[in-house]
């Protein structure tokens, strides 16, 4: 049997997921190839040559557009059985009502996709169509994403960094996040951590077998198990001894933690701010988190000389410009290296996406969703809130405010009562030029 993942884009990282599932199929017998779908100018071709038996398709909410479209094109060429996984089909399983969709996997499916594979190769007439992973308890149990996957891809990855991933699930419910409703879905623990041993392991696997310059942990919350970590970084320091970069979430910081990265090597981290008022933040998004303790980490990241990445959002229920104003000016205060704003996407079965359906704010169609929600007035903003075209203004001259705090006030002005004012529009302009040409597109 043969079986193909096609994947749209790589943005920069390793899948781990589609790695994972490769592993768990090579595992069965099953020859695995993965070909990015953007890459090839006769992909046709390139799925006919290859003439798989199963085809599939791992896909987040946005991006399922997409996959359910070239499914559907394949399906016109060839004869395949589509098989649908990732964050989309776990948290809207609708999506198997599609009539170009053989079978969805909701959630970790290492297991299920080879109760699933056997069933089909045994010829079982009716088998369901909608299957539920068992989130496994012991992840040193399984085998390690296959890094050979995507050799033919290797130029699309940044040189000599690799993907890793140190646990599972997330005990915080956050109202936006994937996380809250995905641990309903499992029967037993959520919160799953690798052995020390097991993780470095596969590091020095991969440092043995392919160029590796950096690791960069993919763990929604890298720093949340203290003494594993402390246990982690002293063994990766010793038997690893390569630049490290990671997920820190910042109520779990102390001086002992950020201390014990830099010595262990971490050169970067990325933090979620998410927003600056505080009634947004904790009762509308439930971060739990004050003020001071993200401005305590940002100034701990500054003292032991660490980059790292803010990640904020805007266009939230209820969040006004003035809100996102507090959002500017608390980045400021942290001095971020680099600054990421999101215009705010309701994810199926997240709580937020649900109280912005009632409060009239969201339609509950996700079809709408982007592939990525990068905040920039090209990009739409999915909720229905007003003033739209003021947020979208403001989004374009976020980060400049950011960097040079003293136009806040002059810009709080414009944007408010003079956003469209032909000399207010070429100023903006002129900031924003002479911001990428200082700092380039991504800061
Ligand atoms: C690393 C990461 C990224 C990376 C790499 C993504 C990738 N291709 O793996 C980057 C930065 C590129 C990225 C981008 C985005 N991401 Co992201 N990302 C993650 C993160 C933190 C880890 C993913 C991971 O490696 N998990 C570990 C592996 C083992 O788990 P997994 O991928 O879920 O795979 C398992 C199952 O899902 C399933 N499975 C997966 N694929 C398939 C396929 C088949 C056929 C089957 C049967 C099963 C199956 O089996 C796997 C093994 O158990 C997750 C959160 C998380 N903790 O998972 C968010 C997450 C997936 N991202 C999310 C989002 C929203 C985005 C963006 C839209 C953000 C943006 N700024 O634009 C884009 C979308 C880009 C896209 N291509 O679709 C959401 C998706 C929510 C949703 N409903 O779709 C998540 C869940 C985070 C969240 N807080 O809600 N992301
Ligand atoms: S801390 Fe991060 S990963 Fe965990 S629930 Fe909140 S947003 Fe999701």
């Amino acid at each position: 049997m043969k079986a193909l993942f096609l994947i749209k884009s790589l943005d920069l990282h390793e899948p781990l997921g589609i790695m994972q599932i490769s592993s768990s199929l090579k595992n069965l017998g099953i020859e695995t190839k993965a070909v990015i779908t953007s890459e090839e100018k006769n992909l046709i071709e390139k799925v006919k040559n290859f003439n798989p038996d199963l085809i599939l398709f791992s896909t987040t909410t946005g991006a399922h557009k997409y996959y359910l479209n070239l499914c559907r094109l394949l399906k016109k060429e060839l004869k395949f059985i589509s098989i649908f996984g990732g964050p989309h089909p776990t948290f809207f399983p609708e999506i198997a009502e599609e009539e170009c969709v053989d079978f969805i996997i909701r959630g970790e499916a290492e297991e299920a996709i080879g109760d699933l594979i056997k069933k089909i190769q045994k010829g079982e007439k009716d088998i369901k169509k909608v299957w539920l992973g068992d989130y496994p308890q012991n992840l040193d149990s399984l085998p390690f994403p296959d890094r050979t996957l995507l050799k033919d891809y290797e130029y699309l990855l940044p040189r000599g960094v690799r993907f890793f991933m140190t646990s599972r699930g997330c005990p915080y419910d956050c109202t936006y996040c994937f996380n809250a409703f995905n641990k309903k879905l499992t029967k037993g623990r959520y919160l799953r951590q690798r052995s020390v041993e097991n993780v470095i392991k596969e590091i020095k696997e991969v440092k043995n077998n392919f160029h590796l310059e950096k690791v960069n942990f993919q763990d929604d919350t890298f720093i949340l198990n203290k003494r594993w970590l402390e246990e982690f970084l002293k063994i990766y320091k010793k038997e690893i001894n390569l630049p490290l970069y990671c997920h820190i979430r910042p109520n779990l910081v102390d001086e002992i933690i950020i201390k014990d990265l830099k010595d262990a090597g971490c050169y970067y981290v990325v933090l979620g701010l998410e927003v600056g008022n505080d009634y947004i933040r904790n009762k509308i998004l439930k971060r739990n988190m004050s003020k001071q303790q993200i401005l305590n980490t940002c100034k701990l990241l500054r003292k032991y000389n660490i980059g790292f990445t803010t990640q904020t959002m805007m266009c939230l229920p209820e969040e006004t410009l003035d809100m996102v104003f507090e959002t500017i000016e608390l980045s400021a205060k942290c001095k971020p290296t680099h600054i990421n704003l999101y215009f705010y996407q309701p994810y199926p079965k997240t709580e937020l996406a649900n109280y912005s359906i009632s409060r009239g704010l969201f339609d509950g169609n996700f079809d709408r969703l982007l592939y990525t929600y990068q905040a920039e007035s090209k990009n739409e903003i999915p909720l229905n809130i007003k003033n739209k075209q003021k947020f979208k203004l403001l989004s374009d001259i976020f980060r400049v405010c950011v960097k040079f705090p003293f136009l806040i006030k002059f810009i709080k002005f414009d944007i408010k009562y003079i956003p469209l004012n032909p000399i207010s529009r070429i100023l903006r302009t002129f900031l924003n030029g002479f911001y990428f040409i200082k700092y380039g597109f991504v800061k």
